[in-house]
C-alpha cells in the first residue's frame, strides 16, 4: 500500500483540513501518515477560536521517521500557522524527499481575494519560498495574486490564467494548478500547466450558486489521492473537481450553513466508485 504523510491543522469542528484529508485519502485506498501543526476548536471563519501551535514537535516527530528510516510516496501539505513552521516544513521536505517521491503544496491562505486572519503578505511570500521546493502546487487566484504579488481580480482572460500558472512553475514545481478558475458566466473549475509536457488543461462544472468552507481541502486531498492511485494529471483533476462538486450540491440541496463545511462523508461511496473505474 502507497503512503503519503500530510502536514496541516486539526480543526476540531469545521470539516477542512486533516479532518476532511484523512478520511477521504484512506477512503482512496492510501495509507494517510499526519502531523498535525496545531489544534483549534474551530477553522478561523469562526468569531473565536483556540489555537495551540505544534510546531515544536515537527522537528521531533522527523529526526523520530529518519531513525525509523520511514519513506513517503508523497508529502502532501497544507494550512501552515506560521512562518516558523514553514521553515520547518523546508527542513523536512530536505529530509524526507526521494528521487521517488513528490512534494505537493497547497499553499492555503487566503480566499475571495483575501487573506485569512493570522496571515499577512510576509507570510505569502514565505510560502511562496517553500513553493519553490514543490513538484506540484495548488493555490486558488487568491493565494497565487498573493504569492506572485499580482492584483486579485474578480475576472481574468485565459491569456492571464496562462501567464499565473507559468509564473508559479517558473518558481520550480513541474505542476500548477489554479483553483477558482471561471471563463463564463455559469462555470466554475480548474486550469492547470505541466512544464514537462508544455501542457495546459481546464476543466469546468456548472456552477453551484454558493461557497462553502473547506471545499479547497477536499479538493487538494482527492487529487493527490486520485495522482497515487495512478491517474494522470488530467484525470486526477476531473475526479476531485467532479467529487467536490457532488459534495457541494449535496450540501446545497439541505440548505446549510456554510462555516460547518460540506457533506462529503455522503459522496465517498461515488468517489471509490470514481477511483476504481
Ligand atoms: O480550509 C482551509 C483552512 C484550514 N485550516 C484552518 C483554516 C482554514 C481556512 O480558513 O482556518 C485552521
Amino acid at each position: 500500500m502507497k503512503r503519503l504523510v500530510t502536514i496541516q491543522d486539526i480543526s476540531c469542528i469545521g470539516k477542512c483540513s486533516l479532518t476532511v484529508a484523512l478520511p477521504i485519502i484512506s477512503a482512496m485506498g492510501i495509507e494517510t501518515a499526519v502531523i498535525p501543526t496545531a489544534v483549534l476548536s474551530t477553522h478561523t471563519m469562526f468569531k473565536k477560536f483556540t489555537f495551540r501551535d505544534l510546531s515544536s514537535d515537527i522537528p521531533k516527530i522527523a529526526k523520530h521517521w529518519k531513525e525509523e528510516n520511514m519513506k513517503f510516496e508523497a508529502i502532501y501539505t497544507g494550512y501552515l500557522g506560521s512562518i516558523e513552521q514553514i521553515d520547518m516544513l523546508k527542513n523536512f521536505f530536505k529530509q524526507f524527499k526521494t528521487n521517488d517521491n513528490f512534494i505537493f503544496i497547497d499553499p492555503v491562505m487566503g480566499d475571495n481575494g483575501k487573506l485569512y486572519t493570522g496571515f499577512n503578505q510576509e507570510f505569502a511570500l514565505e510560502m511562496k519560498n517553500l513553493c519553490k521546493m514543490g513538484d506540484v502546487v495548488v493555490p486558488n487566484l487568491t493565494e497565487a495574486c498573493y504569492m506572485l504579488e499580482r492584483e486579485y481580480k474578480e475576472k481574468y482572460t485565459e491569456k492571464e490564467i496562462k501567464e499565473i500558472l507559468i509564473e508559479l512553475t517558473n518558481l520550480g514545481p513541474k505542476k500548477a494548478i489554479l483553483t477558482g478558475v471561471s471563463f463564463k458566466e455559469n462555470d466554475l473549475g480548474v486550469m492547470s500547466y505541466n512544464k514537462e509536457t508544455n501542457q495546459f488543461f481546464t476543466y469546468f462544472k456548472e456552477k453551484i450558486p454558493v461557497k462553502y468552507h473547506g471545499t479547497g481541502d477536499i479538493f487538494s486531498s482527492t487529487l493527490i489521492g486520485a495522482m497515487l492511485n495512478n491517474n494522470s494529471l488530467e484525470e486526477s483533476l476531473k475526479i476531485a473537481v467532479d467529487y467536490v462538486w457532488e459534495t457541494i450540491l449535496d450540501t446545497y440541496k439541505e440548505k446549510k450553513e456554510d462555516a460547518y463545511g460540506v457533506n462529503f462523508e455522503n459522496k465517498i461511496p461515488y468517489l471509490i466508485n470514481r477511483i476504481k473505474k
